[in-house]
């Protein structure tokens, strides 16, 4: 088969769509796609594999996933592009972590009467840095990433410790429990689905949790690892803290991850690149969602509002999750900063509203 067939028809159809907004359709010119639509990477990644997801939903927010690690060289023409414009920076000089001193946090509980934030969770990202992302991905591969990571989670000591659960052979009920109390991850979501991240699914996935559930790792979700910290309420420092403990932990455990100078820790998803961290809380917010400024208020303060089961999914109950939207041109800490100063800002103004 003509290896660029696929991709002309995808790219006719984003023409096509002329009510999509998307950073792809933004940022994907007629020059660019010449230039770009046939190449290949290291790991056989293309053009069509980048932009299918995004060329198959054109209501997509940003369009692009990467093919691999390599795809942010080859086909750096579009992605810089897209990074730029959806973290808000005019260079690509990502700085090097910076977790802070965690010893010397300037902030603890954000709702310290506890009324409106319901929980708090900190997530980063991390690619094993000798394998694709799943466009390339072969069942093979998912599998032997996923011993290597088992391997190593089972290395966690103190509350980090915990257990892994394959998704195969775990029950429906057991999945849908996990899934509506915000633990787990499921394949419901069309963009990935598209761009090819629940192929061969569930095989090489799984979850890694502690016995009381606030430190969690997804295998093979989106990204080859998701970290995960959160605990009922606001204490944004003690979530931060144990996730900062676990980053550490697992980087000196014998996994590599890809990184690249000026983009940081590389991910599937050109949104998560840099810190890879989306610190977020599920904030009761009846009356500044409903305002017709609410949008334009998040904006203000790099913030972003999502549904309380994830990504385009709907509020319940005026609960929004909210979180930093860049990840991407500041350290760690910097973004963590980032979203406590919006979530103030949310509480300021849904009290004086009331
Ligand atoms: P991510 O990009 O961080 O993986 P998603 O928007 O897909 O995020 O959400 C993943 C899961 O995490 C969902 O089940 C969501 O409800 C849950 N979640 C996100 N933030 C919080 C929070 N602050 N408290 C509890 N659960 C949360
Ligand atoms: C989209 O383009 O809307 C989906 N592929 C999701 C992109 C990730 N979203 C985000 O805001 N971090």
């Amino acid at each position: 088969m003509d290896p660029c067939a696929e991709v002309e028809r995808l790219y006719r159809k984003l023409i096509g769509a002329t009510e999509s907004h998307s950073l792809l359709k933004k940022h994907l010119t007629n020059n660019i796609y010449t230039r770009l639509k046939c190449l290949k990477t290291k790991f056989n990644g293309t053009l069509a594999d980048c932009i299918r997801s995004g060329c198959e939903n054109t209501d997509s927010g940003v369009g692009v996933y990467a093919s691999d690690p390599d795809a942010y060289t080859v086909f750096a023409p579009l992605l810089d592009a897209v990074i730029k414009d959806y973290h808000k920076v005019s260079e690509l000089n990502h700085p090097n972590p910076d977790f802070g001193d965690v010893d010397k946090l300037d902030f603890g509980d954000l709702d310290p009467e506890g009324n409106l934030i319901v929980s708090t969770r900190v997530r980063v990202g991390r690619s094993h840095d000798s394998y694709g992302f799943p466009p390339v991905l072969k069942l093979e591969d998912r599998v032997e990433m996923e011993k290597k990571t088992v391997e190593a989670l089972n290395k966690l000591e103190g509350e980090l410790k915990g257990t892994y659960y394959p998704l195969t052979g775990m029950t429906k009920e057991t999945q849908k429990q996990l899934t509506d109390d915000h633990f787990l991850f499921n394949d419901s979501d069309r963009f990935l689905r598209a761009a090819g991240g629940y192929n061969d699914w569930p095989t090489g996935r799984g979850i890694f949790f502690n016995d009381n559930k606030t430190f969690l790792v997804w295998v093979n979700e989106e990204d080859h690892l998701r970290f995960i910290s959160m605990q009922k309420g606001g204490n944004l420092k003690e979530v931060y803290v144990r996730l900062v403990k676990a980053i550490k932990a697992l980087e000196s455990s014998g996994l590599s991850f890809a990184k690249r100078e000026g983009l940081g820790y590389l991910t599937f998803c050109p949104s998560n690149l840099g810190t890879t961290l989306r610190a977020s809380v599920h904030i009761k917010i009846p009356k500044l969602s409903q305002t017709p400024d609410f949008k334009a208020f998040c904006d203000k303060y790099n913030i972003q509002a999502r549904g309380i089961h994830g990504e385009h999914t709907e509020s319940v109950g005026g609960v929004y999750d909210i979180s930093n939207k860049r990840r991407l041109g500041l350290t760690e800490i910097q973004a963590i900063q980032e979203m406590r100063r919006g979530v103030e800002a949310v509480i300021a103004e849904e009290k004086k509203l009331g």
